[in-house]
């Protein structure tokens, strides 16, 4: 098994979109934890990627490849996530999107899988979200969670504003907020009023789970 989650960081590792495919399917075919070949395998990879790109060892073109075959192994894997855990009732509606400015999406569309195959219902608004975007969609589907994922620390301030606008329109409190994404913590979560942080997708599930989940 390490030797296949070693393979799987290194197609990510190399850019190399049909071999990460590829081993996502044969994942699937000898029956692996999805997640675990996700987390322990092309996270791996990608984060590495991302690593080596800091240390000025990679660029900008294996960044976006590394993505890229990030994204394919995720196309593979993500159903069979999402069916993994499938629940009829729903726990919840939860709004999820990565905030404006910031592109990133591949760990908050994993959240958004976690979540819906563990019983929450999801609104995906995708990345580069404004932070009224948020709020309305919320607000439009009577949602109890909003979670906002930012990558980057010139974007994650827009968390903040979805809290304020929260709060402008009297729903502080009623909507809860959840942060997660690279540059944030339980510091941050506190410091901009939200009501939690989660590392990665398992810990937002417990979270949600926590702050919605028992209303049913
Ligand atoms: Co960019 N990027 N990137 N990037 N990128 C980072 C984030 C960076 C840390 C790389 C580095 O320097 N080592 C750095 C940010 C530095 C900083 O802000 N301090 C960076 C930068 C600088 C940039 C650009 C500015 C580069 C440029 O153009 N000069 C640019 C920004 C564009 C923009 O957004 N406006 C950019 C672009 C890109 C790509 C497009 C090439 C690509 C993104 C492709 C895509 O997502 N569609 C990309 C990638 C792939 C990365 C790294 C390498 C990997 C991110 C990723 O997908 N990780 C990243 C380095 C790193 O994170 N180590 C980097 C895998 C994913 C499963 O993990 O997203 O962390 P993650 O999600 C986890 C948890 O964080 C958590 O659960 C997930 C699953 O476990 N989580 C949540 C995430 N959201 C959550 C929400 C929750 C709860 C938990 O509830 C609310």
């Amino acid at each position: 098994m390490q030797a296949f989650l070693d393979g799987c960081a290194k197609s990510v590792l190399e850019g190399d979109a049909d071999a990460a495919e590829k081993l996502a399917r044969e994942a699937l075919e000898k029956k692996y934890a999805p997640l675990d070949v996700i987390e322990k395998g092309f996270v791996r990879g990608i984060k590495e990627v991302g690593r080596l790109w800091e240390e000025g060892t990679l660029f900008l073109p294996e960044l976006v490849m590394g993505a890229e075959a990030m994204k394919r192994a995720m196309a593979v894997l993500q159903p069979a996530l999402a069916k993994a855990g499938s629940r009829p009732k729903s726990l919840g509606h939860v709004v999820i999107g990565t905030i404006e400015g910031d592109i990133h999406d591949i760990g908050k569309t994993l959240v958004a899988t976690m979540l819906s195959a563990n019983g929450f219902e999801i609104t995906d608004l995708g990345a580069d979200v404004p932070a009224a975007k948020f709020v309305d969609e919320a607000a439009a589907k009577g949602a109890g969670c909003i979670a906002i994922s930012a990558l980057l620390t010139t974007t994650m301030s827009g968390q903040k504003r979805v809290v304020e606008e929260l709060k402008k329109r009297s729903l502080g409190g009623t909507v809860k907020v959840m942060v997660g994404g690279a540059p944030c913590s339980d510091e941050w979560a506190r410091e901009i009023g939200a009501d939690g942080y989660a590392g990665d997708a398992v810990a937002a599930v417990a979270l949600a789970q926590r702050l919605v989940g028992a209303r049913g």
